[in-house]
């Protein structure tokens, strides 16, 4: 009987736990830079066009606010639509001399949507593109008759603290459990956060509230950012606009530029691989022949030639190399490994 009852829970878990991958909208970057240098981009990681229009809206959870969506300041509906595997990047609008500081020209070309940047203004949306490192941020979708969280960014009702234990000046969830206390490194503050490709949908209310089973840490208050997403030291735009990830299909569109990737020496039998390519390039992945990934490397400096050790689980196989670049193009090509 006991059996039976826990099996039904886990089913019902299940159930309202997992979205569906590639099915809809999440948030691939999140960037927190000086002054008003704020981001936020989404990606759709399904092959349809997405509409926003009276559909999808985005939240800003200022301070632990549980009740931001109540507030038309912190809630900016979206318009518009996105292209299959295209990321949208959110940012100021700060386009007139006399706002407090404005967005900078290297974030401002990367920018494809404009939220209002008058944060007195008392206008719907005018407070979202605010954050400062202790806000939470998710994009609701309109479903059923209701806004539902389809992605959340951080933990809605939790204001972490800074290294001083208090709230002023902000703090920021870190990297040392239980991420909320103001210990270790800030990630949410300063910082870039790019989502791992690996990842294939978002956290929903029930994912957020089991985060210490699953991916993040132990509930309540935590938000371990690394469990989803790399980090990049502050005002850094270059990956803003574009997104790796596993949701996107091998077309041949995109194997075009395989010509171009050189490997070698193919077959390898020394300890290293060298891999050139026409572009810059942001990860390379090396999956066996079941399509299982034996590793993965993300490049964080812009190099177009990478120097890869053989590790001993890539000897004595066929592999495929993946070579993701920063133009969105992807290469695969096999190898042999003695
Ligand atoms: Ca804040
Ligand atoms: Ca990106």
């Amino acid at each position: 009987m006991k059996k039976l009852y826990i099996l039904i829970i886990v089913l019902i878990m299940a159930g309202f736990v997992s979205a569906q991958d590639c099915s809809d909208l999440f948030i691939s970057e999140y960037l927190e830079g000086w002054n008003n240098n704020k981001a936020i981009e989404i990606y759709n990681p399904t092959p349809n066009i997405i509409t926003f229009t009276d559909t999808y809206r985005l939240i800003r959870w200022s301070n632990g606010s549980t009740i931001a969506d109540q507030d038309i300041q912190y809630v900016l509906p979206l318009v518009g639509d996105i292209q299959p595997y295209q990321a949208l990047v959110i940012i100021q609008d700060t386009n007139f001399p006399g706002q407090d500081t404005m967005v900078w020209a290297g974030l401002r070309a990367k920018g494809d949507y404009l939220a209002p940047a008058d944060y007195n203004a008392g206008t719907q949306g005018c407070r979202v593109v605010f954050w400062n490192g202790d806000d939470a941020i998710s994009i609701q979708k309109f479903t059923g008759g209701n806004w539902v969280d389809i992605d959340i960014f951080a933990e809605i009702g939790v204001r972490p603290l800074n290294w001083q234990g208090t709230t002023t000046p902000a703090g920021a969830w870190t990297d040392t459990p239980p991420y909320w206390r103001g210990e270790g490194a800030y990630l949410t503050q300063n910082q870039s956060l790019i989502r791992k490709s690996t990842v294939k949908h978002g956290i929903n209310r029930a994912t957020m509230n089991t985060y210490g089973n699953t991916t993040t840490g132990g509930y309540p208050n935590s938000f371990n950012a690394f469990a989803e997403y790399d980090s990049l030291p502050a005002n850094l735009f270059d990956s803003l606009g574009i997104h790796t990830c596993e949701c996107k299909p091998l077309g041949l569109e995109e194997n075009q530029s395989n010509g171009q990737v050189k490997i070698f020496p193919n077959p390898v039998s020394g300890n290293v691989v060298t891999i050139h390519a026409p572009e810059t390039i942001e990860s390379i992945e090396f999956m066996n022949m079941l399509g299982q990934r034996v590793s993965i490397l993300k490049l964080i400096s812009n190099t177009r030639e990478a120097v890869i050790d053989i590790t001993p689980e890539m000897r004595n196989s066929v592999l495929v190399v993946k070579v993701h670049m920063r133009n969105s193009s992807v290469s695969a090509q096999k190898i042999v490994v003695r």
